[in-house]
Order: C-alpha cells, then sequence, then structure tokens
C-alpha cells in the first residue's frame, strides 16, 4: 500500500498500474522497462507538465480535431496506463481506437481490447483477423494493422511508440502525433507532434484540449497546427532535461 503522502506517490501509484496491467496480461514485462526510461526523463523533467509540453498538447488537440480520418493506436502501456482517457479522448474527436502491439499476441490483444471496453469503447480495430494489412518497410508485429483503421487514417496518435513505426508511418504520408518522455528518440523526431510528457498526466490535457477547443472553426486550428514546430518544442523540452526541472 503507498501512503498518499509519499512525495513520490503518484510515481509509485503509475508504477502499481504497470505491475498490475503485467498481472492481467495487458503489459508485457519488456514495456515495466520502458516505463523506467520514462520515469528517468520524467525525474529531470521535475514529474511535472513543462510549457513545451502544454503548447504540444494544444497543437495535438486541434490537429485531431482537424483530421478526417484519425486512429488512437494502443499498446500495453497505454491499456494499464489510461484506458479511460483514450476512450474519452476517441468520443471527442471522433477518432478510432486501434490495438497495435510490439510484442503482439492473441491474449494480449484481447485483454487489452476487452479492458477499452470496459472502459467504453465500442469498437477496437487491429485485433485478430481485422489487423490483415501491412505497412511496408516495417519487420516488426506493429506492421500489421487494420484496413480500416491505421492502414487507411490520415493521422495516427502513437503514445510510447518505438522509432521504426513512427518512420513509416510518415513514410506512407500519415501525420504522426506522439507522447514520449524522452526527446531524443527517433518517435519523437518523426513525428509532427511530439509531447514530451508522461503519459498519465498528458492524456487528461488532450481530452481536456479537444474539448476546450471542440467547436472552433478550421482556421483558428489550423493557426495552432502551423504555429507548432516540432523541432523547436523537442530543443526547449530537451533544455529543460539538461538545465534541470525549473
Ligand atoms: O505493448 P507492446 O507490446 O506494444 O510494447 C510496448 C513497449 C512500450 C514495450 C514498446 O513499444 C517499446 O519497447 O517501447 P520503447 O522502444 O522502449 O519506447 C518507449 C518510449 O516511451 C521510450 O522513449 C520511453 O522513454 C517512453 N516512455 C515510457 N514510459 C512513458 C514514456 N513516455 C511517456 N509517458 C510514459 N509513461
Amino acid at each position: 500500500m503507498i501512503p498518499t503522502d509519499h512525495p513520490r506517490a503518484r510515481s509509485l501509484m503509475t508504477r502499481e498500474r504497470l505491475v498490475d496491467g503485467f498481472r492481467r496480461n495487458l503489459v508485457v514485462a519488456e514495456g515495466l522497462i520502458a516505463h523506467g526510461r520514462g520515469e528517468a526523463f520524467d525525474y529531470l523533467l521535475g514529474e511535472r507538465t513543462p510549457e513545451p509540453a502544454i503548447k504540444a498538447v494544444r497543437a495535438a488537440a486541434a490537429l485531431l480535431l482537424l483530421s478526417k480520418n484519425a486512429v488512437l493506436s494502443v499498446n500495453g502501456n497505454a491499456a494499464a496506463l489510461c484506458p479511460k482517457e483514450v476512450v474519452e479522448l476517441a468520443g471527442v474527436t471522433g477518432a478510432k481506437i486501434e490495438v497495435n502491439l510490439f510484442y503482439r499476441t492473441d491474449e494480449r490483444e484481447l485483454a487489452i481490447k476487452a479492458e477499452l471496453e470496459r472502459h467504453g469503447a465500442r469498437q477496437v480495430l487491429g485485433v485478430g483477423e481485422r489487423a490483415s494489412a501491412r505497412i511496408p518497410e516495417l519487420s516488426s508485429e506493429r506492421r500489421r494493422v487494420d484496413p480500416d483503421g491505421i492502414f487507411a487514417a490520415d493521422m495516427v496518435f502513437v503514445p510510447l511508440e518505438d522509432g521504426d513505426r513512427a518512420e513509416a508511418l510518415a513514410r506512407m504520408g500519415k501525420g504522426v502525433i506522439t507522447v514520449d518522455l524522452n526527446p531524443l528518440s527517433r518517435t519523437a523526431k518523426a513525428a509532427r507532434i511530439t509531447i514530451v510528457d508522461n503519459l498519465v498526466r498528458s492524456m487528461p490535457a488532450l481530452v481536456q484540449e479537444a474539448r476546450a477547443l471542440k467547436g472552433k472553426d478550421a482556421t483558428t486550428l489550423q493557426q495552432l497546427v502551423d504555429n507548432f514546430d516540432n523541432d523547436e518544442n523537442l530543443a526547449e523540452s530537451l533544455a529543460i532535461i539538461r538545465g534541470g526541472a525549473k
């Protein structure tokens, strides 16, 4: 039991959620290691959402609202950490939800689909036979996608991604939005918009921002996207990490 007054209670509770997700077959063991790497960056960020991430969240919400055919790609860590927010974000933006795993097994696909449905998802793409399309020039299991989902999407939201697929999606002409605590990762660099923040903070913020921007005219939304420079934003995040949290 983690005492709620522990100075790092939130971080410890997030670990518990991942371990619980691991026991329920949502998260793969490697996902726990990936989270540890993320935690190290988060520690350097001061475990709070920095200004560049707030800007990135706003631009990402605008871009999701502008997209005609957006898909939220869900892996094991995302399913364990923020299933409710994934479903909410899909609801606000009209995006589809697709399970896409690096360490793909039928059992995990089904467990993640069930978890999303438990939180209100009406349709979950990419499971079983549905993942019949292929992302070209990608050899990992992540190449298997749903023809009605990621394969046809104009915009793909891929939190905690591996760089290969983010690059391959960009080569296919798709817009990529990611959440990655590591501003130096290939994913962070390949994406149109990278939110350098912890997923547990950025997902509720994205839902809130999408709600606030919904109904704004397309020109206003487009301006938010056009004014966002991903390279510049990554450099700002890196400066915070290198300089110590302010
Ligand atoms: O569920 P699967 O089978 O699809 O596997 C998922 C993992 C995460 C294991 C897989 O995608 C993987 O190995 O990812 P990587 O290549 O380790 O990349 C994960 C990235 O996410 C790293 O750059 C981490 O710093 C970052 N990261 C980890 N936890 C968080 C995070 N970024 C934001 N919020 C987090 N909580």
